[in-house]
């Protein structure tokens, strides 16, 4: 899309929206009034039949990891991790409720396993607001809360977009997903500023050093001014992120401001460094009279608000055993919105969008199981895996 075709009125409009909505959270925002969907940048494909079956209940599930066993481990928001056993969730096998808060956009956010569970890190905002990744070792398939040990700390100006979601990519190292920083139209500038963590997505080797070492092949590294932690930057709120299970492609939700939602896709062949555009651009488009960077890589799907949606909840690249036809798409849905939407990708574009007829309601997160199975993590506790009909 050319930007430059808009007009300053409708750039002006823009504008004016961003500053009377602050676009917060999957978990909090309400939800806007509904309009009719509006147009997509893609063709519509024809949906696999998919259906939504609850396999438990929890408390704000918020993020899941493959784990030990063949087993999912669930996340729950005030701070406590559950597995996903035949009759639901267990009792949690970690309880850092007194640890954390769900203030704004604030509590346990994300989970991960190592390649071949051998240590768990969860990442999570402590009692002051700091984003938190803190690492424990697995035997036996158990936690050992002894080992326990804090790898990476930022410090947060605001409550929300605090991005936190974890996961370690085909590279073996951990990747941390960190918002701008909150409030509204980043005020500080984070996304563009590569001194900071916040607006980011990190990848760090958390066993190579103490608390953890910076990949020698990060491209910052060496930089004047830049922190080395960074893999890509200009990211407003990431607030999901994940791999392509098969084919090693690095996927971001990353949250608008109040006007464009969109997705982010990175091939496994990247070196990192892509400039996501947040705050100069809001998706393919300029915000608050931004400039577009040179180095901009723009989102391979975005949709406005004109529609239901008002908050993306990245997915995964489905690679489970049960819909064949839903092979090698992305899953993605939307808070507001809650409808189960997939991306077809043919040679890194978006070739078309499918809605699959399902909406899981308040959608915050997507986990995936060790065989390749989706699940859809909704506001009302419900976790749901997505099965054919
Ligand atoms: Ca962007």
């Amino acid at each position: 899309m050319n930007v430059r075709t808009r007009t300053s009125a409708v750039i002006g409009t823009i504008a004016l929206a961003a500053s009377l909505a602050l676009s917060s959270h999957p978990a909090l925002s309400a939800a806007p009034a509904g309009a009719p969907s509006s147009a997509s940048m893609v063709a519509p494909h024809r949906a696999p039949a998919v259906a939504l079956e609850e396999v438990a209940k929890a408390q704000n599930p918020i993020a899941g990891a493959a784990g030990p066993r063949g087993q999912l481990w669930i996340a729950e928001r005030a701070g406590t991790v559950r597995i996903l056993g035949k009759q639901g969730l267990g009792t949690p096998v970690l309880d850092i409720s007194a640890e954390t808060t769900t203030d704004g956009e604030r509590g346990l956010l994300g989970i991960a396993f190592s390649p071949g569970h051998r240590h768990f890190y969860i990442s999570y905002t402590d009692l002051e607001g700091t984003s938190t990744v803190d690492e424990f070792a697995v035997r036996d398939g158990r936690l050992r809360p002894e080992t326990r040990r804090t790898v990476l700390t930022q410090t947060q100006p605001y409550a929300n977009h605090n991005g936190g979601d974890i996961a370690f990519g085909p590279d073996g190292l951990l990747y941390i997903a960190l918002g701008d920083g909150g409030s509204g139209g980043d005020p500080h500038g984070n996304g563009q500023n590569l001194g900071t963590l916040l607006g980011k997505i990190l990848r760090i080797d958390p066993r190579g050093g103490t608390p953890y070492a910076i990949p020698e092949d990060n491209p910052f590294v060496g930089e004047p001014g830049a922190k080395e932690e960074i893999w890509a930057y200009g990211l407003r709120n990431p607030w999901r992120f994940s791999f392509d299970k098969t084919a090693g492609d690095l996927w971001i939700g990353d949250v608008g401001q109040s006007d464009w939602e969109e997705i982010d896709r990175a091939p496994a062949s990247s070196k990192g460094g892509e400039n996501y555009g947040w705050s100069q651009m809001e998706g393919t488009h300029p915000f608050r009279g931004g400039t577009e960077p040179a180095n901009h890589v723009p989102p391979v799907y975005e949709y406005d608000r004109t529609g239901l949606g008002c908050s993306v909840t990245g997915g995964y690249v489905y690679r489970g055993k049960d819909i064949p036809a839903l092979k090698g798409r992305y899953v993605f849905s939307d808070y507001c919105d809650g409808t189960l939407r997939a991306l077809t990708v043919d040679g890194g574009k978006v070739t078309g969008v499918t809605d699959l007829g399902v909406s899981g309601g308040e959608v915050v997160s997507f986990a995936q199981g060790c065989d390749g199975a989706l699940y859809v993590l909704a506001q009302s506790g419900s976790v749901f895996r997505i099965k054919a009909t």
